[in-house]
Formats: structure tokens, C-alpha cells, sequence
């Protein structure tokens, strides 16, 4: 089935240089880059995006890093994409992340992780409305 994913390239990669290599993975599984946009996350909408995270140790870091520089937002679409991008990305700790995943090849940390993907179909259409809107 056809889907859509969203995809957030983080701060410390594009500050990195990193976006045309994270886009070209993308491009090269052949996926449909359907809208592409470089943006400054407002508070409100860190919040909004990692609310399941609300009260975790971690949740205060996290939104100060994702708001403290340019991000871009993408929506990638393909047949069964959501499960094939989570799977390119890696594990969430960089430390136990696979080579060849993005996150095992290009990550440093577990809080600085270069890349966010959408883990379900139906999170990806939320993400979609609140980075597009
Ligand atoms: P993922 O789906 O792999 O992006 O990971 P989660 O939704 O579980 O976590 C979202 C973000 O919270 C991660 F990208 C990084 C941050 N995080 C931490 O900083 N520490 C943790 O222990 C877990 C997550």
C-alpha cells in the first residue's frame, strides 16, 4: 500500500552538511520526495511533536535541541515506506545503531540522532498537518 512518512533532518545535521546525503538515501530506494521544507521549529510545535515524551527526563533537552537550529521536513512516499525508512534509520541510541543505518553511519548520540521518522502511518499523517500547516 501506498503510504507517507514524515522525516525531520535535525539541527546538528544540517548544520553538518548533511540533508543532500540523508535526501539521497531516500532517492536512491527510489522513494517520492513529495514536499520538502527547511523551517525553525517553534516551541509550541517541539512540544506538540514530542508530547508523548511530556515529563520523561529526557523531554526538556530534547525540545531545546530541536527548536535551536534549522530542521527540514519532508514527505517521502512508496509502498510500505514507514517500515522501510525506520529501518534505514536505525536504532534511536546511536551507540547500538547498525552500519549502514543512517543513524549507525552519520549519529553520535542518542539525544543528537541527525534524523526523526514517522513510526506508524497514522503519526506520520499528524506529523504531516503539524510541520505543513
Ligand atoms: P525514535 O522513534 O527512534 O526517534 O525515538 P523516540 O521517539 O523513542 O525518541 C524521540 C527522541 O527522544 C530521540 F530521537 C532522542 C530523544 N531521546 C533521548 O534523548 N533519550 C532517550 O533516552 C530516549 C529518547
Amino acid at each position: 500500500m501506498i503510504e507517507q512518512s514524515l522525516v525531520l533532518i535535525k539541527p546538528e545535521a544540517v548544520s553538518r552538511g548533511l540533508i543532500g546525503e540523508i535526501v539521497g538515501r531516500f532517492e536512491a530506494r527510489q522513494f517520492r520526495i513529495v514536499a520538502m521544507k527547511m523551517q525553525t521549529l517553534s516551541r509550541d510545535v517541539a512540544e506538540t511533536h514530542y508530547g508523548e515524551h511530556k515529563g520523561k527526563s529526557f523531554f526538556e533537552g530534547l525540545v531545546t535541541y530541536i527548536i535551536s537550529g534549522s530542521v527540514v521536513a519532508l514527505v517521502v512516499e512508496s509502498p510500505e515506506v514507514v517500515s522501510m525508512i525506520r529501518l534505514m534509520v536505525g536504532a534511536t541510541n546511536s551507540a547500538v545503531a547498525l552500519p549502514g543505518t543512517i543513524r549507525g553511519d552519520l549519529a553520535q548520540s542518542i539525544a543528537e540522532n541527525v534524523i526523526h521518522a514517522s513510526d506508524s502511518p497514522e503519526s506520520a499523517q499528524r506529523e504531516i498537518k503539524l510541520f505543513f500547516s
